[in-house]
């Protein structure tokens, strides 16, 4: 084997080690999952979306079989203070060469009625559909081990939510 064709042979094992997804002019970096509550079968999915397109697209449903549903949904404060989680029917905005985090405390993916448990070291098939760049299918891994990112907000993860919350 000549060094060339051996340096080929890596560069393709460290692409599939990453979990970095592109399909046309989306790209969906650093995704994973995790079980925000064990007792409701609920979890939730995070990543960045990035279009290194010229044109601005907009995500505007996922889709998944884990979940009896699965939605785009956000975060926002209410009136006393509690952080809820609202479904977000339009979707969100992914600018022309820029990006759009789904992260804790934020914009996220939710599955609702987890058909199987989420353990650490699985991975999820969600499908996300863009208004132009269609349906971008990615393979998520489950990471229960992933704090949330510094400065994220103490009620954040899903608390204040209509479900139970048993996991931090
Ligand atoms: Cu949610």
């Amino acid at each position: 084997m000549s060094f060339k064709t051996l340096s080929l042979a890596a560069a393709a094992a460290v692409a599939l080690a990453l979990p970095a997804f592109a399909e046309g002019t989306i790209a969906v970096n650093d995704a994973y999952a995790r079980v925000s509550s064990k007792m409701a079968k609920a979890g939730a999915a995070f990543m960045v979306i990035e279009n290194t397109g010229t044109e601005d697209d907009q995500l505007v449903g996922v889709s998944s079989d884990v979940a009896k549903r699965t939605e785009l949904h956000t975060h926002k404060e209410d009136a006393d203070g509690n952080m809820k989680m609202l479904h977000v029917k339009e979707g969100f905005a992914v600018p022309a060469n820029g990006t759009h985090a789904l992260a804790r405390g934020g914009d996220h993916v939710m599955f609702m009625g987890l058909n199987r448990g989420l353990e650490h070291g699985d991975v999820v098939t969600i499908t996300l559909t863009f208004e132009k760049a269609g349906d971008v299918t990615l393979e998520v891994p489950v990471d229960l081990e992933r704090k949330p990112d510094h400065g994220a907000m103490k009620h954040g993860d899903h608390s204040g939510h209509d479900m139970k919350k048993s996991d931090g």
